[in-house]
C-alpha cells in the first residue's frame, strides 16, 4: 500500500467559551446537522460526536460544552465533560469567537491550555463580523501564548476556510484503520438527537432563564407499520411559573415548539413523525442521575 493509499484515523476534542461556534462547526465539517445550535449560550450539554470524511482520513470530532466558570451541578457536569473530550482526543481544536476573544473565560481557556500535553489547532470563527486588522492582532497573540500547530481564520456559519481546515485535520491524524462504518454520522442515538432538536426549539422560541431551566427527555418510541414514528417526550422544567411560559396562551407556544421540532426530527430520521410535548415540574431534575446518564452526563458532585 503507497503512503496515499494509507486510511488515518482520529479524534479531535472541539472546545471553546460558550456560544463561539463549536456545534455549528461541527456541522459543517460533518457536512449535515448531528448538534444542536442557538444564539444563546449554553446549548451544547453534553458530547457529541460528530464524524466527517475527508479522503482517507475519518475525523472524529467531539463537539462538547462550552467552558465556563460552573456554578450548577449541571454547569459543573457540562465543563467537566468538555475537559475529559480534551484528555481523550489525539488533537485538540480551539474555537474563537473571534469578535469576543477579549473576554474573560476565552482568557482563562488560553491560560488552561498553556499548559496542554496534546497538539493544538486554533480557529478564529466568526471572522465574517471582526475587522481584518484585529483578527491579525489576534492571531499575533494566539501564537505568541500558545504556539498552535496551525491557526485557522474561518466563518463556521457561512463556511469561509472550512474546507482548509478540514484538509489540515485530515492530514495531522495518525494513519490507522477507521473506527466507524463509513456511512456513519454521530455516536448519538435518533432517541437523544430528537430529544435535543426539541430542546434546541426551546432555546430558539423561549428566553431569559427559561431554557436553562428546561430539559428534554424522549419518553417512547413507536415505529409503526406505516414508516412513520410516534415519539413522547417530556419537557421538565423547574418552577409552576414556569409552565405557562411554555404552555402559551390556548397551548400555543407547546404546539409551535412541537410543530418545529417534529419539522426537524422528521428530516433527520427521513420519515414522518408524530410527536407529543408533555410538560413536567420537576424543580430537582438538574439533580437526577437517571436524566444525566439520558443526555451523555458523568455524574458531577
Ligand atoms: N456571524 C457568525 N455567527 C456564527 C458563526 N458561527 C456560529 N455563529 C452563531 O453563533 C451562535 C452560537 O453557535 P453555536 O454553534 O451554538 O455555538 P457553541 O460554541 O456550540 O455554543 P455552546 O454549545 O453554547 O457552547 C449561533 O447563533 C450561530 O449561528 C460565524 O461564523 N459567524
Ligand atoms: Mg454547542
Amino acid at each position: 500500500m503507497s503512503e496515499s493509499d494509507q486510511t488515518r484515523a482520529g479524534f479531535v476534542a472541539v472546545i471553546g467559551a460558550p456560544n463561539a461556534g463549536k456545534s455549528t462547526l461541527v456541522n459543517a465539517l460533518v457536512g449535515q446537522k448531528v448538534a444542536i445550535v442557538s444564539a444563546k449560550a449554553q446549548t451544547t450539554r453534553s458530547r457529541v460526536m460528530g464524524i466527517a470524511i475527508y479522503g482517507n482520513a475519518q475525523i472524529l470530532l467531539m463537539d462538547t460544552p462550552g467552558i465556563f466558570e460552573p456554578k450548577r451541578r449541571l454547569d459543573r457536569a457540562m465543563v467537566a465533560a468538555a475537559w475529559t473530550g480534551a484528555q481523550d482526543a489525539d488533537l485538540i481544536l480551539f474555537v474563537i469567537d473571534a469578535s469576543a476573544a477579549g473576554r474573560s473565560h476565552v482568557q482563562r481557556i488560553v491560560k488552561d491550555l498553556e499548559s496542554r500535553k496534546h497538539p493544538l489547532i486554533v480557529v478564529l470563527n466568526k471572522i465574517d463580523l471582526v475587522k481584518k486588522a484585529d483578527l491579525l492582532t489576534l492571531a499575533a497573540d494566539i501564537a505568541g501564548r500558545l504556539a498552535p500547530e496551525q491557526i485557522f481564520m474561518i466563518s463556521a456559519s457561512q463556511g469561509d476556510g472550512v474546507d482548509d481546515l478540514k484538509q489540515a485535520l485530515a492530514e495531522i491524524l495518525p494513519a490507522g484503520p477507521w473506527l466507524y462504518p463509513e456511512d456513519e454520522v454521530s455516536d448519538a442515538t435518533d432517541r437523544m438527537i430528537a430529544a435535543e432538536l426539541t430542546r434546541e426549539q426551546i432555546y430558539e422560541q423561549l428566553h431569559q432563564e427559561l431554557p436553562y431551566s428546561a430539559a428534554v427527555e424522549t419518553e417512547s418510541w413507536e415505529d409503526r407499520p406505516d414508516g412513520s414514528a410516534t415519539i413522547h417526550q417530556q419537557i421538565l422544567i423547574e418552577r409552576d411559573s414556569q409552565k405557562g411560559i411554555v404552555v402559551g396562551k390556548g397551548g400555543s407556544r407547546l404546539k409551535a415548539i412541537g410543530a418545529a421540532a417534529r419539522e426537524e426530527i422528521a428530516r433527520h430520521l427521513g420519515r414522518p413523525v408524530h410527536l407529543f410535548l408533555h410538560v413536567k415540574v420537576n424543580p430537582r431534575w438538574g439533580d437526577d442521575r437517571g436524566l444525566y446518564r439520558e443526555i451523555g452526563l458523568d455524574w458531577a458532585d
